[in-house]
């Protein structure tokens, strides 16, 4: 009993930290107000949307009618409503190799720097990849691929990977000066990254940094991917179901597999989308939106990324908006304090990764992101998993701390706050090896 009541009182603090850090974000009227429920006793009660119902009322009940019928359904709702539509792959985009060396950190890596140019234009926008390719493994390596807060420098300490010059919050954990990177930045990621860990598993790393596509602040857009392919520029006037920022940055993330599939280092048939955070809901939309991501790993997504919307724990609909007006499309903001009414939720995201394998990580001091909501989306994806043939979860409420489950869906609440921590990625490893066939290291080691 104490022990929850210390750490009840300890994430209210957390709220009120995140509500300090948010507030230059926020509209000056009522936002201040927000007061976070974390109190089960208090979540409304619900019906979520049925993912196996079509729009005409019949019901789903082979997979042919889901991945035909239903699935379509679902995304374009997703696209309507939440997270904007997006344009497809431009069609002279261009790539270039911008640095390469074999004998990174120490020898067990092949380092390589790539530019994506979505315009084929070298002084257009782009975005540059950081690559590490484990050494000792077989060609092409399985990878992940992820966008990371503080450019590819912060990602680790090694000397040569390009200093980022992009636009950077400065709050980025110490190192940034008036929005720009300096030296002092470098490797202040590297626990969230776990570099040699995933190498020495036989897995390739890839990432890019998320303001290379758009800068993370509300009007960072003009500097960004949406302002750079629209016709208007910087005067654009957005529809309310233009895409938003998360959909910028998960459409980068499909550029960047544009690239890979390109090349003969990774298998891009093997690679894992992964996100933590903001970034954790931007790997699920990327992998409901780009099929080809074969596994897809939410981080503390919290809030518009795998926590239900109509538990309104932690974070709100309402309060996400507030905050960050730039994330979701127009139309999301019809939902505030209206969740009942959005026509889904967010189990349906979960769903549309579907058969392919899904991982939704918590951690249990991280209230704001709703932990038990992050599991139920999981659990309520299930139907749809099953339907294709696939075990979910394999369990019927949250596992104790640490305890890692599930099949096809991979679900754990860790100890600690929020955060990507060597325990995340040890699971994330396991599921990968799993899926992927086999343990890469016992099987790639020379
Ligand atoms: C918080 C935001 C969350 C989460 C987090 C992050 O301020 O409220 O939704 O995305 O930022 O990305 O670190």
């Amino acid at each position: 009993m104490l022990a929850t009541m210390i750490s009840n009182s300890t994430l209210l603090g957390l709220g009120i930290l995140f509500a300090n850090v948010c507030l230059p974000l926020m509209p000056a009227t009522g936002a201040e107000a927000f007061q976070p429920n974390y109190d089960e006793a208090k979540v409304p009660s619900y019906t979520l949307p049925d993912p196996l119902t079509l729009a005409n009322g019949e019901k789903v009940t082979d997979a042919r009618t889901w991945q035909t019928k239903r699935r379509a359904e679902v995304l374009e709702l997703f696209r309507t409503h939440v997270y904007g539509r997006s344009p497809a792959r431009p069609a002279n985009m261009s790539f270039e190799l911008t640095s390469q060396i074999r004998d990174a950190l120490g020898g067990i890596a092949t380092r390589k720097e790539v530019s994506v140019y979505f315009t084929g234009k070298k002084d257009g926008p782009k975005l540059d990849i950081l690559i590490y390719l484990p050494n000792h493994a077989k060609k092409p390596a399985p990878a992940f691929l992820g966008l990371n807060f503080g450019g590819n420098h912060a990602v680790h300490s090694d000397p040569g990977i390009t200093l980022s010059r992009q636009w950077m919050r400065d709050s980025q954990g110490g190192g940034v000066v008036n929005h720009r990177a300096t030296e002092a930045s470098r490797g202040k990621e590297a626990s969230r990254w776990q570099v040699e860990k995933v190498l020495k598993r036989g897995y390739a790393l890839a990432t890019i940094y998320y303001g290379d596509i758009e800068p993370d602040f509300a009007e960072g857009w003009k500097m960004g991917v949406r302002a750079a392919l629209s016709a208007k520029g910087a005067d654009t006037v957005f529809a309310d179901d233009d895409w938003g920022a998360i959909g910028a940055w998960a459409w980068g993330l499909s550029r960047a597999l544009d690239y890979l599939e390109t090349g003969k280092d990774i298998d891009a048939k093997h690679v894992a989308v992964i996100g933590h955070s903001r970034l954790g809901k931007t790997s699920l939309w990327a992998g409901a939106e780009d099929e080809r991501f074969a596994i897809v790993i939410s981080n503390d997504s919290g809030c518009g990324g795998a926590a239900l919307s109509r538990r309104a724990f932690g974070e709100t609909v309402e309060r996400i908006n507030n905050s960050f007006p730039h994330w979701f499309c127009g139309n999301f903001k019809e939902y505030n304090l209206k969740e009942a009414d959005l026509p889904v939720d967010q189990h349906e995201l979960i769903a549309l990764a579907a058969p392919r394998p899904i991982y939704v990580a918590s951690a249990e001091e991280d209230r704001w992101a709703d932990p038990r909501g992050e599991f139920l989306s999981a659990k309520h994806a299930e139907p749809v998993y099953s339907l294709l043939g696939k075990k979910g979860l394999g369990v019927e409420d949250v596992p104790p701390v640490n305890k890692p489950v599930g099949d096809t869906i991979g679900y754990h609440i860790r100890t600690g706050k929020h955060d990507v921590t060597e325990y995340d990625w040890e699971q994330y490893l396991n599921f990968a090896d799993r899926h992927f066939g086999g343990r890469r290291d016992a099987e790639r080691t020379p």
